[in-house]
């Protein structure tokens, strides 16, 4: 279901120049949400919709937290702070309009637009050298520390036996459930410097290594970009992979093959 908000205005100090930090102006906001609203229209119910009067109130609030350079940092911050404060909104499309932008030209309006969406996300993580629970345990810490990242579920640790004839240490595995409100190319990106300071080497493919994380699912995408395939186009042939997912999401379907997680 569709809830929008259209040009709720909230007096703020945005923008570049140090008058606009000074002077508060006019903001008006446009806030477009996909809910998870059908239970509310069914029983008439608003304890099983989003509240639009909290979601003004939201906007207000992070508009009056900081001061922000750019709309476009104002808009990011407004989409992700609804996506977090109410779980029902599954994706959210916020439009900053600044009409009285200090611009020496004549025009209606400025604006910019931030989309952002919820993704139930699946990874998978491998460790084969120093100590690898600990290691694991440390990537997960910090993959829920970034903004726009929250570790729902962990499945077991699990040792398995070294696969692809490269790596010839013992391997912890496990797979992690994500509520993930980044785009799949931000969140690889987050997960390659957390590889790295967790002492990942990329040099010789399936060595061993101190930690892989794997993205396997990204909600029901299927992506097939230089550098980002998902789902994970191997995932399927490995039990250290498929086995802690079972524990998580066991009548998850594949997006690319239509098989049950339960039944690989
Ligand atoms: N990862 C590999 C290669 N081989 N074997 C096990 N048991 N576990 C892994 O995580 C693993 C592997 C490349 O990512
Ligand atoms: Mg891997
Ligand atoms: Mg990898």
């Amino acid at each position: 279901m569709k809830i929008c908000i259209e040009k709720l205005e909230v007096q703020s100090v945005h923008g570049v120049l140090p008058e606009e930090k000074k002077t508060p102006r006019p903001f008006l906001f446009d806030i477009e949400m996909e809910t998870d609203s059908e239970d509310a229209a069914l029983r008439d119910d608003l304890a099983l919709t989003v509240n639009y009067s909290a979601v003004c109130a939201l906007i207000a609030e992070v508009a009056a937290a900081k001061s922000y350079d750019l709309i476009e940092a104002l808009a990011r911050e407004c989409a992700l702070s609804v996506l977090e404060k109410f779980p029902r909104v599954t994706a959210v499309n916020v439009t900053v309009n600044k009409p009285f932008a200090p611009v020496p030209a004549k025009f209606s309006n400025i604006s910019v637009g931030y989309a952002a969406e919820r993704n139930a996300v699946y990874l998978s993580l491998g460790s084969s050298v120093g100590d690898r629970e600990r290691t694991i345990k440390s990537a997960l810490g910090a993959l829920g520390a970034l903004r726009g990242v929250e570790v729902k579920r962990v499945s077991s640790m699990i040792k398995t036996a070294p696969e692809g004839g490269v790596a010839k240490n013992e391997f912890v595995n496990c797979a992690a459930e994500l509520d993930c409100l980044l785009s799949p190319e931000a969140l690889l990106d987050k997960i390659h410097t957390i590889e790295a300071r967790l002492g990942r080497v990329r040099d010789v493919r399936w060595a061993d290594r101190t930690i892989d994380i794997d993205i396997v699912f990204f909600g029901d995408k299927v992506i097939a970009r230089d550098g980002l395939a998902v789902p994970h186009p191997r995932y399927r042939e490995r039990a250290f992979v498929t086995g802690p997912l079972k524990e998580l999401c066991p009548e998850k379907i594949c997006p690319l093959c239509h098989i049950a997680v339960k039944d690989m």
